[in-house]
């Protein structure tokens, strides 16, 4: 029964370069789903997988956990091999929305962040795409805020101002100083609310 109410329901697909927190997402939107998660140099998510996350108000969706991009002789496929399957799997799953998901530390932000946005985003054509921004329990003041001061690294990025946005941590809480623990929980509601609001 409750197979045949997600088998219904839509797919959202997380996707971005290694290291970013792809998995930690899907840890955090979907408890149950004990992705594995690595800071290794060495790219953990070996195969696609989709897991059912309740997004609240009686909605819910598949999302789908995916290898990272540009991992290079590190990672387990070559960057061009990781792009082919990348491109292949976003036709096969027929995505209803597309997370791109990048850190908001300046010292992790690299071109590539910017290029791989536009590239799959062209890759997916009218299917609509949003970013979340992870890595940001350091950040000072509300979460949310880190988009509009970080303008000029966004045009840099060749990101767009107006696309839609979280900006998030996605640390686990075990983690996070107690004093942040409640960042987790409004990270994770952040999310869903993008997902709500942009799934077709
Ligand atoms: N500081 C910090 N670390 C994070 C965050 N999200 C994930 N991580 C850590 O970054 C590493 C890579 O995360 P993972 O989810 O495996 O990234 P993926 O390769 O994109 O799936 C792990 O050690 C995570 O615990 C975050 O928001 N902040
Ligand atoms: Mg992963």
């Amino acid at each position: 029964m409750i197979l045949i109410y997600f088998q219904s329901q839509r797919n959202v697909v997380i996707i971005g370069q290694s290291g970013v927190g792809k998995s930690s997402l899907i840890n955090m939107l979907c408890p149950s789903a004990n992705a594995r998660t690595s800071n290794d140099i060495i790219g953990c998510t070996r195969h696609e997988t989709m897991y059912p996350c309740d997004l609240g108000i009686r909605q819910s969706c598949w999302v789908h956990d995916t290898i990272g991009l540009e991992e290079r002789s590190w990672g387990f496929l070559w960057a061009p091999k990781e792009e082919k399957q990348l491109k292949s799997y976003l036709k096969k799953s027929k995505p209803h929305l597309v997370v791109y998901c990048m850190p908001g530390v300046r010292r992790s932000l690299k071109k590539s962040h910017g290029r791989n946005f536009n590239k799959f985003k062209s890759v997916i054509g009218n299917v609509p795409i949003v970013v979340v921004v992870t890595n940001l329990e350091e950040w000072e003041g509300p979460l949310e805020r880190w988009w509009s001061r970080n303008m000029d690294v966004l045009q840099k990025l060749g990101i767009p101002e107006s696309t839609k946005h979280a900006c998030v941590t996605t640390l686990p809480k075990d983690y996070l100083e107690p004093s942040k623990k409640y960042l987790y929980d409004l990270s994770r509601e952040a999310v869903k609310a993008l997902i709500r609001n942009n799934l077709r």
